[in-house]
């Protein structure tokens, strides 16, 4: 044998020499670079600027990246194994360069190579614009999967939308108001993506079903958008695999509607092809609320449809019969954003495959996992029926006859209980009737988790309930969150990093992989010279936080205090308003003092970021009273030596990764049973910041983790608030009686000490009537805490201990630890590595 047979075509040696491969030494690379300036950009050496440089660093990383992304998916499609989809509507990538530097082992050549020809990798490193593409712990929880699929090797596909406009960037008002002003992200071309104008499918939307048989029937009609496919690289760590992140653009049909041109109606064709190209055009910015907004579903549908028709596409490349599709797929739903995909895939089964109904049902049922992100009532999506008639008449038929199959399974078993059916069946009743998401996403699952212990338990006992008592609870599972360590402690801590790696004298993707091995550095907590340096390092960062804040803003933070974040959504459950409200108190305890008794104060700068969806009033009142406090308080001669606030605009990925590492104390304060995990209290602690929060979410697992002593935990507990909330609708107390110090703290900002009077009255009010997040409740025991963690800290040997104690114990909280459960517990998949390893 020759060997060409095996060789598509031409002469194999001639194509070898081509696909080497990239060269990683520092010359090749400064080569490269400039070989991406001269043709890729068609820009010469002397007039390129950072941004350039960094357009041309970018490609030439690329390169690499398409190698390995090449190999990856050779592999699988050699190898056939089954492979996992993870459906989200958002994905929070930040930037790409630095990580994928990191992920191939490149950092070191590129910062040699780039400072050869001039420029600082840094200032490169701070051009690229972050994508935004999602809004919150959900969407960045999906971009650390991603990164932890590709680092274990598992063969793990993302989809999502190619929104032209991520999540809007936030202005603050001289007044504090907060202003939104589009992110038009994609602006200045985006490196990261290959276009696949090959990969298309049509989605149809409106028009009109029949029913040909019981279960089969026909959609026809409407309008039809084409999907366009755009692949994103996602490189593993010390690893060649590289994933694939499949990002769906919207687009016309045939880009003019030539019929209504013929008939002179410009302005139609115009309107449908504005119309395609809307469904992708911008991220809902809406954090736990469902608005029933008929774009919002149109999104979701275009997106489920695209992906589905792409993964039974290439199931059927294999020429196997759709009943192994569950052998060959499983599909992660993030969320009940892509429930549709489950009416979807059974009308592809029944009205195009010609399977039954029990064959279909049967398949569906095993190929779908659910995760639950929150038990708050106004984020569980409904969608009215008379929406999904007229978008997706069929859908509706479908969901009608699932539902009816449901509800007599239920009857069965549960014989003559009314008030069951009405509670479990797919649709609530009432004006418009609505069709229950959650609950569709439940039946149609393999598996249904929540994402960590104490939520999975809130999930099984009371929004499905009724579920588990119906399937048993083998199927109600919890996966604990997990974020990436390569992000949020080898990029984002470079210092620290540094320090673990010579500490634990492990080579970094070691530990890197296994987190666990953290926990080896428990033994240096004695060792004062290894203390030394770790304070030192977080120092540094909160020096560099500082420098931040001196560029952007011109504003000058002391760097000699205890530095205080919270960094999340603003919403009323996260209870910012508590955070701030406590600040206040300070405030008015030190002005209360004279300076001699000041000085014994424990100075502390507190930040805040957030954004507040732009339709939440609440919400962004809070962001107004936490600015005008901070304009107040900073400009205070009696205080600003022990106590500065900062509200940093615009909180993004990047500007995470600046303040986490600076943080000695963050807070994570929501009322108990209501913040699902969090996923910003694992970052803190695993770059040592000590945590400050409630008994909720992760945090009970932080705690079991690092130990209660090194975590400050305060307030009511989950089963007492459902009592709390009755008690304050029906046995109301005066605030005055209640909480006499709170109470004193609103009468001041409703006097105006820090802005008009009466401005902050809607948010007061939330709290004086039916404080529905138990402000009035936790007020104490959270001031109470605060002073623990003042005392705490004056002792700073101690405080670094809890630090090194801190992170030492954070090896459970990687998402390679998440990831891998998901793989074996649910998906049944396996690694499937490129054979030659870095
Ligand atoms: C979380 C959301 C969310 N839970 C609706 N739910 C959205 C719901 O645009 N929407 O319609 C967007 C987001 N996000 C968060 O998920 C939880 O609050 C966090 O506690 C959790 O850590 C995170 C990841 O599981």
């Amino acid at each position: 044998a020759t060997g060409k047979e095996h060789w598509p075509r031409g002469e194999e040696e001639v194509w070898q020499a081509g696909l080497r491969g990239v060269d990683q030494d520092v010359p090749s690379i400064t080569k490269s670079i400039v070989n991406h300036v001269q043709t890729s950009l068609a820009r010469q050496a002397y007039n390129l600027d950072d941004l350039g440089a960094y357009q041309a660093a970018a490609l030439s990383v690329r390169d690499n990246l398409l190698v390995n992304w090449n190999e990856t998916q050779l592999n699988y499609t050699r190898k056939n194994p089954k492979r996992a989809y993870y459906l989200s509507l958002e994905f929070l990538m930040g930037r790409t360069l630095d990580n994928a530097l990191l992920n191939l082992g490149l950092k070191e050549q590129y910062r040699d190579g780039i400072k050869k020809l001039g420029f600082s990798v840094e200032d490169i490193l701070d051009k690229e614009r972050d994508a935004a593409l999602g809004n919150g712990g959900l969407g960045r929880l999906a971009a650390c999967y991603l990164d932890s699929g590709s680092s274990t090797e598992l063969p793990l596909w993302g989809y999502g939308l190619r929104y032209k406009y991520g999540i809007f960037q936030q202005l603050i008002s001289p007044e504090g108001n907060q202003l939104e002003a589009p992110d038009p992200w994609l602006d200045n071309q985006n490196p990261w993506e290959l276009p696949r104008l090959d990969v298309t499918y049509e989605v149809r939307f409106y028009g009109h079903a029949e029913r040909l048989s019981d279960s089969r029937g026909v959609w026809q009609g409407g309008q039809e958008v084409l999907a366009v496919a755009y692949d994103v690289m996602i490189p593993g760590y010390g690893t060649k695999n590289t994933n694939n992140l499949r990002l769906w653009e919207s687009k016309p049909k045939r880009g003019f509607d030539l019929n209504s041109f013929n008939a002179g109606n410009y302005e139609a064709a115009v309107a449908s092809s504005n119309s395609a190209d809307a469904i992708t055009s911008v991220l809902y910015p809406n954090d736990h609320t469902s608005f029933g907004k008929e774009l919002r579903l149109k999104q979701q549908y275009f997106w489920t449809a695209a992906s589905l028709a792409d993964i039974i596409r290439r199931f059927k490349q294999q020429g196997k019969p759709l009943k192994e599709l569950p052998d060959f797929v499983a599909i992660q739903l993030n969320d009940t954003h892509p429930t549709l995909a489950i009416p979807e895939l059974m009308r592809i089964l029944l009205d195009e495959e010609d399977l039954n109904w029990e064959q279909a049902w049967s398949i569906v049922t095993n190929v779908f996992f659910y995760t639950n992100h929150t038990v708050l009532p106004e984020a569980l999506e409904k969608w009215p029926v008379p929406l999904i008639e007229h978008v997706l008449p069929r859908h509706l038929q479908i969901i009608y006859d699932i539902n009816l199959f449901f509800l007599q399974a239920v009857e069965r078993k549960f014989p003559g209980d009314r008030d069951r059916l009405a509670r479990m069946s797919l649709i609530e009743e009432g004006q418009p009737k609505q069709v229950r998401m959650a609950h569709l996403a439940a039946i149609g699952s393999r598996k249904v988790n929540g994402v960590a212990e104490l939520h999975s338990d809130l999930v099984r006992t009371t929004i499905l309930k009724d579920f588990v008592e119906f399937e048993g609870s083998s199927k109600y599972s919890n996966v604990t969150n997990g974020i990436t360590p390569r992000r949020w402690l080898d990029q984002c801590n470079p210092e620290l990093s540094d320090l673990i790696t010579k500490t634990l004298k492990l080579d970094k993707v070691v530990w890197l992989k296994d987190l666990t091995k953290l926990d080896g550095l428990l033994e240096f907590t004695e060792d004062a010279a290894f203390r030394k340096e770790w304070a030192a390092i977080k120092q540094r960062n909160k020096e560099r936080l500082a420098n931040y804040v001196q560029t952007t803003l011109g504003l000058t933070v002391r760097t000699d205090a205890m530095f205080d974040v919270q960094i999340k959504r603003l919403h009323e459950y996260k209870r910012q308003t508590l955070n701030i409200l406590g600040v206040i108190h300070r405030y008015l305890t030190l002005k209360g003092q004279s300076p001699e008794e000041r000085k014994k104060a424990n100075p502390r700068v507190v930040f805040f970021a957030g954004k507040a969806a732009p339709a939440y009033y609440i919400a962004k009142l809070t962001i107004r009273l936490i600015v005008n406090v901070a304009r107040v308080i900073n400009a205070d001669p009696d205080t600003k030596d022990y106590l500065q606030l900062y509200f940093l605009p615009d909180y993004s990925v990047s500007l995470a990764e600046v303040l986490i590492p600076a943080s000695d104390i963050s807070q994570h304060i929501s009322t108990a049973g209501t913040e699902a995990s969090g996923t910003s209290n694992m970052k803190f602690c695993l770059n040592g910041g000590l945590l400050l929060g409630t008994v909720d979410g992760a945090n009970i697992e932080i705690a079991e983790e690092v130990g209660e002593s090194n975590v400050f935990f305060f307030g009511h507990l989950t089963p007492a608030v459902e009592d709390l909330r009755y008690q304050h609708l029906y046995h109301p107390v005066p605030l005055e009686e209640k909480c006499p110090t709170l109470h004193r703290v609103l009468e001041q900002v409703s006097a105006g000490l820090f802005d008009d009077a009466d401005i902050y009255e809607p948010l007061l009010n939330t709290i004086r009537q039916n404080d529905y997040y138990l402000l009035t409740d936790d007020f104490d025991s959270y001031i109470a805490a605060l002073a623990m963690v003042d005392e705490a800290y004056a002792d700073k040997e101690e405080w670094t201990k809890k630090s090194i104690r801190t992170t030492a114990k954070m090896g459970k909280f990687s998402s390679d630890r998440a990831i891998l459960d998901y793989a074996e517990s649910f998906w049944n998949i396996e690694p499937i590595p490129v054979t030659a390893k870095k």
